[in-house]
């Protein structure tokens, strides 16, 4: 399935959000084939970018008060800044707002006019903005909602363009059939062949309801309308390559392939043939569409606060490790869930007891028996069949790269290294040098490099940088000539002598990442317990949880309470405090109450309303004046406010 030249896509992002761990995943798998397709000597393009026009970014924009352009500058350098970070090896980093885009895509729109394929109408339909899709009735949920994202659609009517994509429906077919491999995994494949045997409307390219895209070429005489930000988005796979200006790169046109994730199946898998079939250009060898990331069984989304931040992950884990954690965990096409203990384990078990750990022995062995010393000439004397093991397992791995199945690549890719474990087990080294057997032990540690070197190889567009180091400590580079020298034509390693190295994988004991859901959640749970607890105990001893004894209700009406109107209220000079009252409780005289209540209330504010009081008091005496009774109030760290009746009630009221 080799090719000669070698495009390779991610989808491009929109610039509403920032990148997330699917982000990093879909650009991860493709900078792995990009890096393997180049190692083994194809002359490779690989594009990534970004998607800014449309309504959603329009929208986006204005929520924070900014230009689209400026705010898609912003978001668009951050998706950039972050794969730099992440060593991704894209060739071209293309922006839907470059002006080479914005030509290729109007020279694409006439080209499908000329070839008849676009015509003017009236649209009416349900526009999902989210989406960017319009909906027939029948999908709607509800008669609503997008049957993709569940948000609500609006209602659209508008002049537009339309491409005749039903005329594509045969041809489309045609191609899904002819190409088994076409949409991979195949299973989706058959989802898109059943969706367009269902039958394919035309599809509108324009609106008028916006102006956030692409205008229309100037012959068309429509200021009104700009492109349909699918169409706009799609055609980025050859704008990048010069598409309707210099043409400099298409030769690397058709793509072998465009990785997205199924969420975006229908408009690659359907839509974006057809356009390639009315612009007269070849059809891409594949389309990998990937599932969808989850986190500890659940959905991402901001409001619920579990979106995994891939730089974070990195970061905490090493990119790596996170690399092969991706690749590895989940079947290409299958959803996957993250969990930092899947993560964890894999690190601890694959890369650091199978991989690290069989450095660390070929670094013991060699040091403690021969000076660091590694020769492999002898290694077919006595590993004949060790070697044959390998071979086998080597043979069969590069189709999965291609067919984009990268956890069976790795999972096979590991063989080799049980092989080499189970042989250092089998023959024990410590045992043959007792014995004298110089020879053999020298050839198990060749043994040992030669299989080192070739999952090094293999695994070098995974873990690029993890694999020079174990590449360099056997004495040779990673080239596309030695990939030729130990992969495909098998040659033995030149001898090597080796150096010392820190493990390169410590073992990873806890979770490094604060998951600030799964921190939410523990928090509420202790709350939760030291309340039952609190209530537990106060049952116990007979009191509120606050400490506070229960009494029974003959108790409380001990205590009588009654609305009155303050009928006479004077501050007390000398006092911060106090405020002297008189109080009319229904009585045949008006109680006095000394209440401390002056800095929430004067004697103008409180005069005249009603007040509920504690009528039953032993009298008292503040600064020298009888106080006969105290009003009810409740204090806390926003100050005092009086407990007053909702509504006016007769003064002498009992509260109950
Ligand atoms: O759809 N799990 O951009 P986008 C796995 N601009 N992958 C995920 C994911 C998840 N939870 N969430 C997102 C667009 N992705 C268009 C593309 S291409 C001409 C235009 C990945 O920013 C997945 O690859 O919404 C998905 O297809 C892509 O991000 C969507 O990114």
């Amino acid at each position: 399935m080799s090719c000669k030249k070698s495009y390779i896509t991610t989808p491009i992002y929109y610039v509403n959000d920032v990148a997330h761990i699917g982000h990093a995943y879909t650009t991860i798998i493709a900078d792995t084939l990009a890096r393997y397709a180049r190692l083994i000597g194809e002359d490779t393009y690989f594009l990534t970018g970004t998607d800014e026009h449309g309504q959603k970014i329009e929208e986006s924009a204005k929520i924070r008060g900014r230009e689209p352009q400026e705010y898609a500058d912003e978001i668009s350098g951050k998706f950039r800044d972050l794969w730099d970070e992440f060593d991704i090896s894209y060739d071209k980093f293309i922006r839907t707002t470059d002006v080479d885009h914005k030509k290729g895509v109007q020279k694409a729109f006439s080209v499908m006019h000329k070839n008849g394929d676009v015509y003017k109408d009236t649209y009416q339909g349900h526009y999902c903005i989210s989406c960017e899709t319009f909906f027939p009735e029948l999908q709607l949920v509800d008669g609503e909602f997008c049957p993709d994202c569940g948000k609500s659609t609006s209602v659209v009517e508008e002049e537009s363009y339309f491409f005749k994509l039903s005329a594509y429906e045969d041809r489309l077919l045609k191609w899904y059939e002819e190409n088994p491999n076409c949409i991979l995994p195949k299973s989706k494949r058959n989802e898109v062949i059943r969706f367009v045997e269902g039958g394919l409307n035309d599809l509108s390219i324009t609106r008028t309801s916006f102006d956030w895209g692409v205008k229309l070429p100037s012959e068309f005489n429509e200021p009104k309308h700009v492109m349909y930000v699918w169409l706009d988005a799609l055609m980025n796979y050859i704008t990048a390559l010069g598409y309707g200006t210099d043409d400099k790169n298409m030769d690397y046109w058709p793509a072998r392939v465009h990785l997205i994730g199924k969420d975006i199946l229908r408009f690659h898998a359907i839509y974006w043939p057809a356009f390639l079939m009315s612009l007269d250009l070849p059809l891409p060898k594949h389309i990998g569409a990937h599932g969808w990331w989850t986190r500890n069984g659940e959905k991402m989304s901001k409001s619920k606060g579990n979106v995994v931040n891939p730089k974070e992950v990195a970061d905490a884990y090493g990119l790596e490790n996170f690399r092969y954690f991706m690749l590895r965990e989940v079947p290409f096409g299958g959803d996957g869930d993250f969990s930092q203990r899947a993560l964890m384990d894999r690190i601890n078990s694959d890369l650091g007891n199978d991989l690290g750990n069989l450095l660390n022995r070929l670094i013991g062995m060699s040091g403690k028996y021969f000076e660091g010393r590694v020769e492999s000439e002898l290694v077919s004397k006595y590993y004949q069949a060790e070697l044959d093991e390998v071979q086998t397992y080597m043979d069969k791995l590069e189709p999965f790269i291609f067919e984009l199945q990268l956890h069976r690549f790795l999972e096979e890719l590991w063989r080799p290294l049980t092989v080499a474990n189970r042989a250092i087990d089998k023959y024990q080294p410590w045992t043959m040098i007792k014995e004298g057997k110089t020879e053999e032990t020298m050839a198990l540690n060749g043994l040992i490099a030669t299989i080192l070197a070739k999952v090094s190889l293999m695994l070098h567009a995974v873990m690029p940088k993890t694999t020079t180091i174990i590449i360099e400590a056997l004495g040779f580079e990673v080239t596309t000539e030695n990939f030729e020298k130990y992969i495909r034509n098998n040659e033995i390693l030149s001898p090597f002598t080796i150096t010392k190295r820190d493990p390169l994988f410590p073992r990873i004991e806890e979770e490094l990442l604060v998951d600030a859901r799964l921190e939410a959640i523990k928090k509420e749970k202790e709350e939760a317990e030291a309340k039952k607890a609190k209530l537990k105990e106060a049952k116990k001893n007979g009191t509120t949880t606050e400490g506070v004894a229960l009494i029974g209700i003959d108790q409380f009406f001990q205590t009588s309470l009654k609305i009155g109107t303050v009928v006479q209220a004077e501050e007390v000079v000398k006092s911060k405090k106090l405020l002297l009252l008189q109080v009319d409780i229904g009585e045949e005289y008006n109680r006095q109450v000394v209440a401390g209540i002056k800095e929430w209330y004067s004697a103008e504010d409180i005069l005249n309303t009603q007040v509920c009081v504690v009528a039953n008091l032993k009298p008292a005496k503040l600064m020298g004046m009888k106080s006969e009774g105290m009003l009810l109030a409740a204090k806390d760290a926003d100050g005092l406010c009086l407990i007053r009746p909702e509504k006016p009630k007769t003064n002498g009221t009992p509260i109950s």
